[in-house]
């Protein structure tokens, strides 16, 4: 069984005095932009490190607010040792230089997660896992507007909660009654006081394995969620994932399930095709499961994970299930793009991982031709080879991974290369016959070839688009 070893970080004091404070941003991405706002709002000194230069920063630049201090083109050696606080950016790793020397001299170091802890009442639901976060993390926000409370969603679903929190604090939009955040392990690895009321972890499979040294590090990094949670909080478990069940011996918070499997004694569990819920004294049915919009078992999981969620915000029944009835799913998740001349098009650019593709193929009983590759995260593609031996017509690869993936999973099976997304879709197309399936679900990051998963995921659908209207 797995058992939680946090290390000690030091705390910053009681008080979170930020005003004429030296604060470092490293990373002027999304995270650090919003950081940055936040920071000078309370009166920081605020200064910006990026190992990016000035050209390719030209948009981030302009929304910085007056007063902040540039050291682009990399991270001055001292910079970071004569600030108050870092805050660091969630792609940027903790372990480069500037940040260990930090760590040693004890200069406090926090990501967004934290920062937004420190300065807002507003109760958090967290939401972590491999897979999924995305779908739950909407899923909960769909249901607590439905249940007429107002929320602000934010994190790694793209959107940083600082710059929500700038919003928030000028009364550019109203406080909500609840944040719900998507949280990557990333993020969480710079909390300290970061506690949600409502937390969960979806999932566990391999991931990031360019940033971490073992599936046990990418958990204790998960786990992270319900460091400081308390019996007053709650945590949602899957009952039917081993790693993930497993913390709950460590967790100080209330546990409540989810399961596909087995009926729980508290949380939400599938009995025959009905969804249940059972907390404390209550239970209830919510909607038989061939009612929920989104399909496949993986949103069957991500339903009532989202259900538990929303049910222990104190979201009535009924709201939580009219969401379920009518939440069309995410762009870029198994998203069903055209059928042209009998074909499938399917865009599931999320499928970052083994994991996301395991589900994508598992989602089809006709023959799929598969379009896969991009960055590599150090990641083992042997756990796919049963199914694409299974389910894959043809392998059709692109970006940096090509390689790899060719030899792990392509010796039985015909595979073509291709340069761009257009040429992919091209032969696809030309492999596939009316019945079939044009899968792309790449396993890989887009970095290689895209500016992003959904960039990658927009290119897709505008080739598919384009298909029988090519000039000669
Ligand atoms: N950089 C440095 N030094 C380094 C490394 C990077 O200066 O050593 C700079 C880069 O040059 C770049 C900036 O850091 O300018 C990028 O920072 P970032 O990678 O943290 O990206 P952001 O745009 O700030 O977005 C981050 C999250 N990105 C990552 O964790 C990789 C966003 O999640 C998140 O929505 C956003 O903060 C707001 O919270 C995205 C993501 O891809 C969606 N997440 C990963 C995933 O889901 O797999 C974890
Ligand atoms: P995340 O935010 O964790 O990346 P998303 O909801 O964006 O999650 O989905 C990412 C990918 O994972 C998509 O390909 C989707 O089809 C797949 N997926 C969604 N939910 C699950 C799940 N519960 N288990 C496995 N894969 C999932």
């Amino acid at each position: 069984m797995f058992s939680l070893q946090i290390e000690p970080r030091r705390l910053l004091g009681r008080m979170f005095a930020l005003t004429g404070k030296r604060v470092t941003v490293v990373g002027l991405g999304r995270s650090g932009l919003g950081a940055a706002k936040l920071l000078s709002m309370y009166g920081a000194r605020v200064q910006v490190t990026d190992t990016r230069g000035e050209s390719e920063l030209r948009e981030a630049l302009q929304g910085l607010p007056a007063g902040t201090s540039l050291f682009l083109g990399g991270h001055p050696t001292g910079l970071l040792e004569d600030s108050d606080l870092v805050v660091v950016s969630p792609g940027v790793s903790l372990q480069i230089e500037p940040l260990l020397v930090c760590r040693e001299k004890g200069i406090p170091v926090i990501g967004e997660l934290e920062l937004c802890a420190r300065v807002t009442e507003v109760p958090f639901v967290a939401i972590t896992g491999t897979n999924g976060k995305s779908t739950v993390t909407t899923l909960v926000g769909e249901m607590i507007r439905q249940g007429k409370r107002d929320v602000f969603m934010g994190g790694n679903i793209g959107v940083s909660l600082c710059d929500g929190l700038v919003r928030i604090k000028k009364g550019e939009r109203p406080e909500p009654d609840w944040i719900v955040a998507e949280v990557s392990s990333f993020q969480l690895e710079t909390i300290q006081r970061f506690k949600p009321k409502v937390s969960a972890i979806l999932n566990l499979s391999p991931d990031h394995m360019d940033r971490y040294d073992s599936l046990g590090d990418y958990l204790e990094a998960k786990a992270r969620i319900f460091l400081r949670q308390d019996s007053d909080d709650d945590v949602v478990l899957n009952a039917d994932d081993p790693m993930v069940a497993s913390l709950a011996t460590s967790a100080s918070a209330q546990v409540a399930w989810f399961s596909r499997k087995r009926e729980v004694s508290r949380g939400v569990f599938l009995s025959g095709d009905r969804l249940c819920w059972r907390l404390g004294p209550s239970e209830g049915t919510l909607i038989s499961s061939g009612d929920i919009r989104i399909r496949g078992v993986h949103n069957l999981e991500n339903a009532m994970a989202a259900a538990c969620m929303a049910l222990l915000a104190g979201i009535p029944a009924d709201s939580v299930a009219h969401t379920l009835r009518t939440f069309p799913g995410l762009e870029h998740r198994l998203e069903h793009v055209r059928t042209f001349e009998g074909v499938t098009y399917i865009n599931d650019s999320k499928a970052t991982n083994v994991g996301a593709v395991e589900k994508s193929l598992e989602s089809f009983s006709v023959p799929v031709i598969l379009i896969a590759g991009g960055r590599g995260k150090k990641t083992d593609f042997t756990p796919l080879r049963e199914l694409v031996q299974e389910h894959v017509k043809v392998l059709v690869l692109i970006g940096e991974s090509a390689d790899q993936l060719a030899t792990t999973l392509g010796q039985d099976k015909p595979v073509v290369r291709a340069g761009s997304m257009e040429e992919a879709v091209t032969a696809a197309a030309r492999s596939a016959v009316p019945g079939d399936v044009v899968l792309l679900a790449p396993a890989c990051a887009s970095f290689d070839m895209f500016l992003d998963f959904e960039h990658r995921g927009r290119v897709f659908k505008e080739s598919v688009r384009r298909l029988g209207h090519e000039t000669a």
